[in-house]
């Protein structure tokens, strides 16, 4: 709208405009300033303008929709447009140039904290050293002293930024999940599931949203070991362009407990005993299983986290789920229930427990390393996701609750839809940065996606943005590079620690005319609308009936285990209670188990040498449900791809053996994208009885057996009689041979089966295809098998009979 223009005195109200108490008292405006000063010109135009902005909008457009029906269905907020970008301006100053503001030109409805990461990315490459303040530092090796041999001067500036900075460099770890390992990459959606939800990362086929990933161990400090028994972290951040959306999971499907409230004890008590702060990264002692024993809902969950799943061969080798079920929401406003699956594409594979505790000395980042060098490598790691898609109507037919977390989906009930692919291409350049800084958050979701009444969930709607402002010193994390969306941010939230974005103009509110009522709520059907449920209960504490069956699950869980996983959780338990010191907790636990399975009941008794205990009492007063055994919830249910990319080969050398082999096999596993490494005594060369001298990559001493994925030992008689008599071979031997690793003994190798006492064949006088011997004749035919053999899972028959080696 043109400002109107005054009558009576071009200037008129001009001191007004110069002044910032009061206005021209007539409404109107002074055509000039009386100048031809550029600067005061600007003043004239955005005072006016802003005059004429706010008049725009006599009294609050938007008002009435807040009340009664129309609020149902929120309108979009009203904005008017400024004649001139000064409106929006703070100051009239801000086109003055330089180096530190800029060039002057105002950002309009733009927000660079929200561009990509190279914004902040920093490289020294030729740089000269400088203080925080950019001072070029002349000495990097000496504080100030009076005299060589004299006191350091407190003047001294220079040392005293670098030491307070260091001092400082620990921010708090994760109360929970501290030790963790990321990776970013993209999410690719195969379709429009837009008739599901309106989420509009999944609106499009071939669609791509960048995504950060990180994976965790839950009870261990940031320090602690890789392969620790426990649960995995799956946090996945999605940069969609309407905001990010944080889906975290772990690697298990159900948890512990079935309300937010139990959290800290659950907690509390599988940390570090508090009076000794024993044991590290372990439940495998008394405050935990007292906890557990007296929550009998968390027997499902108990089995779970004593399967192999506990103790994955690699983060890339994950299932991971949402865990709780969710809300989808099309742009109908019509919702579904929804459980999130993702599945490896590599397969899922998991370690044995001897080979995770060796694992724990010979390279605790195991698991951090593993992903770094795959992606490093580009052997990009990717899942499928895919949802259990079902309405409110199913899910009360289920026979269980869908809102108890320690409860999963059969997917016999309801199958598995899948709606992309995830691929994790790029390592961090920064752990600090982007790894320790990231900030999931349950509470982040998009239009789209929203909550089911999980009373799990709901606790960790507030604990995760609680939790961030205490680990990350305050509330402007969301503008830490990492966690800052893609899809612009503009509100009116101001201030706080580490701001950094500079709002530009004075409008720090809404609603707001000299704004032009900008930034504007969006509307029904263009912004966030949670999902209208319908509730009419009382206000209550308490738990819902079906979440009294505390053992329906765990049968199914037990009875859809393969023999060898049966064994494993038996063990697991045996170990865990044979560290518990409390006779009645141990007991406590054996009686949660009988109501799951007698032989499992019976195997842990045994192995703790106690008789049965009577069974925990059956709370579940309702019908409940039997199932068939679900074969997908076996580890060895997701062979994977077939491929052996990624997998680690021993290749034993020593003077004397065959290098013509060896050079052979190194070159065709490096070709099918598998990581060869030539294992010998000490680091230098070895010569062998053929060809050029042999480099040894690295000594066993190093790299122990466990940290293979198999091992080939060549031919060549002078070498094979000196491992014989090398009990580091012997004991490498013997490690793969237990943990179940495919072996290929060429030649003469064989001999060495008998020297370490191997067995050639499996207890049951089966054939052991993981165990292949071959001469000169059947060698490529060996290797066949032997690829096959790396390529899925270990030979379990060896380990469920496991022979005195
Ligand atoms: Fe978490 N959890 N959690 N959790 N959680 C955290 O948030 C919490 C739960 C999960 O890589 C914390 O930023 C409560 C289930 C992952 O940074 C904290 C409850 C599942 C990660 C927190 C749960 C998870 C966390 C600690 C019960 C699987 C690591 C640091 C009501 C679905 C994310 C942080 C990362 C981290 C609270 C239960 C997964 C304290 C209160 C169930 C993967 O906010």
């Amino acid at each position: 709208m043109a400002t109107k223009k005054n009558k009576k005195g071009a200037d008129e109200g001009a001191g007004s405009i110069l002044a910032t108490v009061s206005a021209p008292s007539t409404g109107t405006a002074p055509q000039t300033l009386q100048s031809k000063d550029k600067q005061k010109e600007r003043l004239l135009e955005k005072m006016t303008a802003s005059q004429a902005l706010a008049a725009e909008m006599p009294q609050n457009p938007t008002k009435g929709s807040e009340y009664g029906e129309a609020a149902r269905k929120p309108a979009a907020g009203a904005t008017a447009a400024p004649t001139s970008a000064l409106v929006g301006a703070s100051t009239t100053s801000e086109n003055q140039a330089s180096d530190k503001v800029g060039k002057g030109v105002p950002p309009q409805g733009e927000s660079p904290v929200s561009d990509p990461l190279d914004r902040v990315r920093t490289d020294s490459t030729g740089q000269i050293l400088t203080t925080n303040q950019g001072v070029p530092i002349a000495d990097n090796q000496h504080s100030l002293k009076i005299g060589l041999r004299g006191p350091t001067a407190l003047e001294d500036f220079i040392l005293r930024e670098k030491i307070t900075h260091f001092d400082h460099e620990r921010i708090p770890e994760r109360v929970v999940h501290a030790r963790g390992s990321a990776a970013h990459g993209y999410f690719e959606s195969y379709g429009d599931f837009s008739n599901i939800t309106r989420a509009s990362l999944l609106t499009k086929a071939g669609k791509q949203t960048p995504v950060f990933v990180r994976f965790s161990t839950v009870a261990g400090e940031r320090g602690s070991t890789d392969t620790a028994r426990d649960v995995r972290g799956f946090a996945v951040k999605f940069y969609t362009d309407e905001g990010n959306w944080d889906l975290v999971g772990n690697n298990m499907p159900v948890f512990f407990i079935q309300d937010a409230m139990k959290f800290p004890d659950l907690i509390h008590a599988v940390k570090p005993e508090p009076n000794n702060g024993i044991p590290q990264a372990a439940s495998a002692h008394d405050t935990f299983w007292d906890f557990a024993s007296l929550s009998p809902e968390s027997t499902h969950m108990m089995l779970w986290a004593m399967s192999d799943r506990a103790i994955p061969r690699s983060y890339r080798m994950m299932q991971g789920f949402g865990v709780h079920t969710y809300r989808m929401v099309n742009a109908e406003g019509q919702s579904v229930f929804v459980k999130f699956h993702w599945t490896p594409i590599a397969g899922t594979r998991s370690l044995v427990w001897e080979e995770a505790v060796k694992i724990s000395g010979a390279d605790p980042d195991f698991h951090r390393r593993d992903l770094w060098e795959a992606i490093e490598a580009g052997a990009f790691p990717e899942w499928e996701l895919a949802l259990q898609v079902f309405t409110e109507e199913e899910a009360d037919s289920f026979g269980f609750d869908v809102l108890d977390s320690t409860k999963l989906i059969p997917e016999e009930l309801v199958p598995l839809k899948p709606v992309g692919k995830m691929v994790l291409n790029r390592n961090p350049d920064n752990f600090f940065a982007e790894t320790e800084q990231v900030a999931f958050c349950v509470a982040h979701v998009v239009p789209g996606i929203d909550f089911s009444n999980d009373p799990l969930l709901h606790g960790r709607i507030h604990s995760y943005l609680d939790t961030q402002i205490t680990r990350l010193g305050g509330v402007n994390f969301h503008e830490i590079p990492i966690n800052s969306p893609v899809a612009p941010v503009h509100n009116n939230q101001r201030d706080g620690h580490h701001r950094q974005a500079i709002h530009r103009g004075r409008v720090a509110y809404e609603p707001n005319s000299l704004a032009g009522g900008s930034p504007a709520q969006a509307g029904y059907g263009a912004g966030f609308t949670s999902f209208p449920e319908h509730i009419a209960e009382d206000k209550v504490r308490g738990k819902a009936a079906l979440f009294a069956d505390h053992y329906s699950q765990a049968r199914l869980f037990w009875q859809s285990q393969t023999t060898f996983e049966k064994q494993h959780i038996v063990k697991a338990f045996r170990f865990e209670l044979t560290r518990v010191q409390t006779l009645a907790v141990r007991q406590r636990v054996v009686s949660l188990l009988m109501n799951v399975a007698d032989e499992l009941a019976q195997g842990v008794a045994d192995g703790i040498g106690i008789p049965l205990p009577q069974a925990a009492p059956v709370l579940a007063t309702h019908t409940l449900p039997t199932y068939a055994p679900s074969p997908s919830l076996s580890i060895t249910h997701f062979p994977g791809d077939g491929s052996i990319k990624t997998r680690r080969v021993a290749l034993l050398v020593a003077n004397g053996v065959e290098a013509s082999a060896v050079r052979g096999l190194y070159t065709a596993l490096l070709a099918e994208g598998a990581v060869p490494r030539l294992v010998g005594p000490l680091l230098g060369q070895v010569m062998p009885v053929d060809g050029d001298p042999l480099n040894v990559e690295v000594s066993v001493e190093a790299m122990p057996a466990v940290l293979y994925d198999a091992v080939i030992v060549p031919s060549g008689e002078a070498a094979i009689e000196g491992w014989k008599g090398d009990p580091d071979v012997m004991d490498f031997l013997r490690d793969q041979y237990r943990h179940g690793k495919p072996m290929l003994m060429l030649g003469g190798a064989s001999a060495l089966l008998q020297q370490a006492g191997i067995p050639s064949s499996l207890p049951d006088g089966g054939a052991d295809d993981a165990l292949i011997m071959a001469g000169a004749d059947g060698a490529d035919a060996a290797f066949e098998q032997f690829k096959r053999a790396l390529a899925g899972y270990r030979q379990a028959k060896r380990d469920v009979n496991a022979p005195k080696v």
